[in-house]
C-alpha cells in the first residue's frame, strides 16, 4: 500500500538495516549476531530518533523565529502509548523497518513487543493530550507538551484469587528508554516554602528548599508535514547542597533526606482520575511542572535576554490549561513578571490574561480542585499573597457587576470563612482569556450550571471544542485491514491528514462487495484479537459471538454496573427457565477497567464482574452462549488490539456526567456500533452518524434532574421490574460468591437505596434497547453497512478537526508553513 512519502529524506530498507546495526554496535555495544530482540528495539528506535532530527531541530529554529505564536500545552498526564510504530508512520519508514528487521534475522513483533508502553495518565485527559500533540505536530502547529516524567506511572493492574483489583507498581523506566533524551543543560530551579520578607518596598519570597527540573525531551513527528515538536517531560532532581552543619555532625543519613524528598516530586502518578487527593506532594508536582514550564518558555523565546520585553510573550506562547492540574501556572506567571522582572501588577496582569486558557473536563463537583490556602500559604507563600489580591481585585470588578452579594460570595476565588480554599477552576476562569468544554453538551451545562455565575459575569470567555483523536493511531496503527480498505475506497490515502475524506465511504455502503469485505475485515480482527487474548490472559473468545466491550475507567457514573446487571438478568433467565439458551444472541463481554486504589465501590464492582464472568463462562447450561471476561491492566496498547475487534461499544453513562469521552470516538472510526446515553459527545457522534445508526437509550440531562427533584426512590424500580429484581437478587443471595451474602452487601445496599447515578432506573430502556441490538445483529449484512456508515460519518471527531478548532477559537494562531 502506498504511503503518504514523509518529507524526512526517507531512505532505503538497506540503508535503514545498516543504521540499526550501527546503533548496536557504537551506541550500544553488542555485536548484531549477540543482540536480543530488546536490544534491536532499542538500536531502532534510536536510529529513527536520528531521522527525525533534522526536521525537529529546523521546527526548533522556526519556533524561536516566531512568524506564528506557539503553544505551550500544559498537563500533568500524557499518556503516549508505544512510540516506536507511531515514530516509523509519520518518518514513512514503517516498510524499511519491517525489510530491515527480517533481514537482521529478528521477529517484528518481538521487537515491537520489547517497548514499555509509557502509562503517563491515567484516561481520557491524558490519551486527549498525547493525541492533540501528534495533531499539532502533523498540522505543523509550533508546540510544546509540557508535563512531568513520572517515575512511576498507572499502575499495573491484577486480579486476585477472589477477583479483586491488585494494583502493582509500573516502573517503566527500569527499562533502557530511547525516546526520552535528558538534557541536563537545560534545567530550571524549583523552589518551595518559606517566607516573604519586605526588602526596600518590595516582596521578596526567601524559599526553603528547592528541586532541579530537569527537562526530558520526547520528539512528537508530524504525520506527513515534516515537522517534529517537542514534548518536555520534567524530571526532578535533588541538588547538590547538603546541609552542612547536618554533615559536619557526620551524620550522613540525615543530609541526604532533603535530597531524597527532592526526588519524590516526580516518582509517582496520583491514580484518581476524578477524586483528587489533596495531598501536598500533589501541589507540589503541579507548580513544579508550571513553574519550570514558563521558565523554559522565556528561556526559549528570550534567549540570553537578561532584561526581556515580556510584554510581547503572549504574543510569542499561550499555554492551554489541561483541567485545573496546572493553574497554579496563573499565579506563578504573575510572581515571575512582578518579582522576577519588575513589571507592575496592571502590566503583569495584562500580560498574563493574555496567556493563558483553561480546558475543563468535568461535570462532577468532586473533580473541581480546591485547595486550602493555608496549604498554598505553606508550600507557596508569595503566590499565596498573588492569588489573595487577584481575588480583591476580582471582588471590586464583581461590586461593579453584580447585584446579589450571595452571587458574589458563591464566586470568589478564596471561600470566606474557617479553613478557606482556593478554587482552581474559578482562578483559571478569571484569568484565563478563554473557557472550555470538550463536547456541546459539557460546554452548555458548564455555562447553565457548573460555572452559570461566571458565564453570566464573562459571556465572550465561553467556548466549545469538542474532543477529537488522532486517525494515526487508533485506525491506521491499530487496524491496518481497516486501513487498507479505507485507502482502497477512497483511491487514496488522504483521508490521514483529512479525516473528513471518509464521507466518501457512504456510496460504498450500497456495495453489498464493498460491505462484505468490510464485514470480513471485523471479522479477522475478532479472529486476531481471540489469538491475542488467549496470548496474553488465557481466555477463550470465540469470534463468532458479538464482541460487546466496555472499556474505560471504573467510576460509579459511567455505570458498568449497569452492564454488568443486564447480563446477570439474561443469566439468571437461562437459570429460571424462562428463556432458552438456544435462544440467546451470543455475545462475548468484554470489560477493561482500572478502579482508583482507595474507590471501595468501584473496586467492589471489579471484584462482581470477575465473579459473574467466572460463574457464567463455566456454566454448562450457558451452553457458551454468553461470556464475559474482564481482562486486567487496560492500556492503549489493549486499545488497540481491542477496539477495532469490537462490534457493540457500550457508552452508557447517566446523562449529564461524562464530559465528552473518547473511547466513543475510537470504536466509532473503526466500525463499532455505540449502545449510549445522550451524553458527552455521544449526542454528537449520534448526529453525525444518524439516529437510525446508533442504540440510544436512557434518560436525558433533563429527565435525570426532574427524577432527582422529584425525589428518586431506586427500590421502586427494582420492584417494578423482575429481571432487574432477578438479578440484584442473585447478587445479593450469593450466586456470585459461593454463597456468601455479605461479599456485594455495599453494592446491593447502594442499588437499593442510594443509585446516585440511577443505574436503576435506565435499566429498562437499556434491556428494550439490547432486543433491537439482537435483532439488527441476525442480520449481519446491514449491521455491517450501519457500522460502514459510522465510520464514513465519523471524520469529524480527528484530533485534527479539534486542534483547528482550536486554533480558530482560541489560540488565534495557525501552522508554522
Ligand atoms: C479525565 O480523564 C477526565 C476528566 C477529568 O476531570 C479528569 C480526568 Cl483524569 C476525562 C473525562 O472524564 C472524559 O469525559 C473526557 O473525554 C476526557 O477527560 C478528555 O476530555
Amino acid at each position: 500500500m502506498t504511503e503518504q512519502t514523509a518529507p524526512h529524506s526517507p531512505i532505503s530498507a538497506e540503508q535503514f538495516a545498516e543504521q540499526i546495526r550501527q546503533e548496536l554496535e557504537y551506541s550500544q555495544g553488542v555485536r548484531p549476531e549477540q543482540a536480543t530482540a530488546a536490544d534491536v528495539y532499542v538500536a531502532t528506535s534510536l536510529a529513527v530518533r536520528k531521522q527525525l532530527m533534522d526536521s525537529w531541530m529546523r521546527t526548533q529554529q522556526d519556533i524561536v523565529q516566531g512568524k506564528t505564536k506557539a503553544v505551550g500545552y500544559l498537563s500533568a498526564e500524557f499518556l503516549m502509548g508505544k512510540q516506536l510504530r507511531n515514530a516509523l508512520l509519520s518518518a514513512g519508514l514503517t516498510d524499511q523497518f519491517e525489510q530491515a528487521v527480517t533481514q537482521l534475522g529478528f521477529d517484528i513483533q518481538a521487537v515491537i513487543d520489547a517497548e514499555v508502553e509509557p502509562g503517563l495518565g491515567n484516561g481520557g485527559l491524558g490519551r486527549l493530550a498525547a493525541c492533540y500533540i501528534d495533531s499539532m505536530a502533523s498540522l505543523a502547529v509550533p508546540a510544546f507538551g509540557y508535563g512531568i516524567q513520572y517515575r512511576y506511572g498507572i499502575f499495573k493492574q491484577e486480579f486476585d484469587a477472589q477477583g479483586r483489583q491488585v494494583e502493582r507498581p509500573d516502573y517503566w523506566l527500569d527499562n533502557e528508554e530511547p525516546w526520552g533524551h535528558v538534557d541536563y543543560n537545560r534545567s530550571q530551579r524549583v523552589s518551595f516554602g518559606g517566607k516573604v520578607v519586605e526588602e526596600n518596598g518590595h516582596k521578596v519570597w526567601k524559599p526553603a528548599w528547592s528541586v532541579r527540573a530537569v527537562p526530558v525531551d520526547y520528539l512528537v513527528p508530524g504525520y506527513a508535514s515534516g515537522r517534529v515538536n517537542t514534548l518536555r517531560l520534567w524530571s526532578a532532581k535533588s541538588y547538590d547542597e547538603f546541609d552542612l552543619l547536618t554533615f559536619n555532625n557526620s551524620q550522613y543519613l540525615d543530609a541526604v533526606r532533603p535530597q531524597v524528598k527532592a526526588e519524590n516530586i516526580s516518582k509517582i502518578l496520583y491514580p484518581e482520575d476524578s477524586t483528587p487527593q489533596g495531598k501536598s506532594l500533589r501541589l507540589e508536582q503541579q507548580y513544579f511542572f508550571v513553574s519550570a514550564s514558563i521558565h523554559d518558555a522565556i528561556r526559549v523565546f528570550y534567549p540570553g535576554q537578561d532584561q526581556p520585553d515580556l510584554t510581547s510573550f503572549p504574543d510569542k506562547i499561550c499555554f492551554q490549561l489541561n483541567d485545573t492540574h496546572p493553574v497554579i501556572g496563573i499565579p506563578e506567571l504573575m510572581r515571575v513578571l512582578i518579582d522576577e522582572y519588575g513589571y507592575d501588577w496592571n502590566a503583569a496582569w495584562s500580560i498574563t490574561t493574555r496567556t493563558f486558557n483553561y480546558t475543563c473536563h468535568t461535570l462532577l463537583p468532586e473533580a473541581l480542585e480546591v485547595w486550602p490556602a493555608k496549604l498554598i500559604g505553606e508550600l507557596l507563600p508569595r503566590h499565596l499573597q498573588i492569588i489573595q489580591q487577584i481575588d480583591r481585585h476580582f471582588l471590586a470588578e464583581l461590586e461593579g457587576k453584580v447585584a446579589d452579594p450571595q452571587q458574589i460570595e458563591r464566586m470568589r476565588i478564596i471561600s470566606t470563612g474557617e479553613d478557606p480554599q482556593v478554587r482552581m477552576a474559578y482562578l483559571a476562569t478569571v484569568a484565563g482569556e478563554h473557557v472550555n468544554g470538550v463536547a456541546e453538551l459539557h460546554s452548555q451545562l458548564l455555562k447553565d450550571v457548573t460555572l452559570h455565575d461566571f458565564s453570566l459575569v464573562y459571556p465572550g470567555k465561553f467556548t466549545n471544542v469538542t474532543n477529537g483523536v488522532t486517525p494515526r493511531r487508533f485506525i491506521k496503527l491499530a487496524n491496518p485491514r481497516l486501513s487498507a480498505l479505507i485507502t482502497e475506497g477512497l483511491g487514496t490515502d488522504r483521508w490521514l491528514s483529512d479525516l473528513s475524506l471518509l464521507e466518501g465511504l457512504r456510496p460504498l455502503a450500497q456495495d453489498d462487495g464493498f460491505v462484505g469485505r468490510f464485514a470480513q475485515v471485523k471479522r479477522d480482527n475478532k479472529a486476531d484479537f481471540a489469538a491475542f487474548a488467549k496470548r496474553e490472559y488465557g481466555f477463550d473468545l470465540n469470534p463468532d459471538t458479538m464482541f460487546d466491550s466496555m472499556v474505560k475507567r471504573l467510576h460509579e457514573y459511567k455505570r458498568q454496573s449497569l452492564k454488568i446487571l443486564a447480563v446477570i438478568a439474561d443469566y439468571a433467565d437461562i437459570k429460571s427457565g424462562r428463556v432458552s439458551a438456544d435462544d440467546l444472541l451470543p455475545r462475548t463481554v468484554l470489560f477493561g477497567a482500572k478502579a482508583a486504589p482507595g474507590y471501595r465501590m468501584a473496586k467492589l464492582t471489579i471484584q462482581l464482574i470477575n465473579n459473574v464472568a467466572r460463574v457464567v463462562n463455566t456454566d454448562p447450561e450457558v451452553k457458551g452462549r454468553l461470556s464475559v471476561h474482564f481482562a486486567p491492566n487496560y492500556n492503549i496498547r489493549m486499545a488497540q488490539h481491542l477496539i477495532p475487534a469490537t462490534e457493540l461499544d457500550e457508552q452508557i453513562s447517566q446523562a449529564g456526567k461524562e464530559a465528552s469521552g473518547t473511547g466513543n470516538m475510537k470504536f466509532a472510526f473503526n466500525g463499532a456500533l455505540t449502545v449510549g446515553t445522550l451524553d458527552g459527545a455521544n449526542v454528537e457522534i449520534r448526529q453525525r452518524v444518524g439516529a437510525e445508526n446508533f442504540f440510544l437509550f436512557g434518560m436525558t440531562v433533563e429527565e435525570v434532574d426532574a427524577l432527582y427533584a422529584k425525589g428518586y426512590q431506586p427500590e421502586s424500580y427494582y420492584q417494578a421490574d423482575p429481571r432487574l429484581k432477578a438479578a440484584i437478587d442473585m447478587v445479593a443471595d450469593g450466586s456470585f460468591s459461593d454463597g456468601d451474602c455479605g461479599t456485594y452487601a455495599a453494592l446491593v445496599d447502594d442499588w437499593l437505596h442510594k443509585d446516585y447515578f440511577m443505574t436503576l432506573a435506565d435499566f429498562t430502556a437499556y434491556n428494550q434497547i439490547q432486543s433491537d441490538i439482537e435483532a439488527l445483529y441476525r442480520q449481519p449484512l446491514e449491521w455491517s453497512r450501519k457500522a460502514l456508515l459510522n465510520v464514513a460519518s465519523s471524520g469529524f471527531f480527528s484530533s485534527d478537526r479539534a486542534i483547528g478548532d482550536y486554533l480558530e477559537r482560541i489560540w488565534k494562531t495557525g501552522s508554522m508553513d
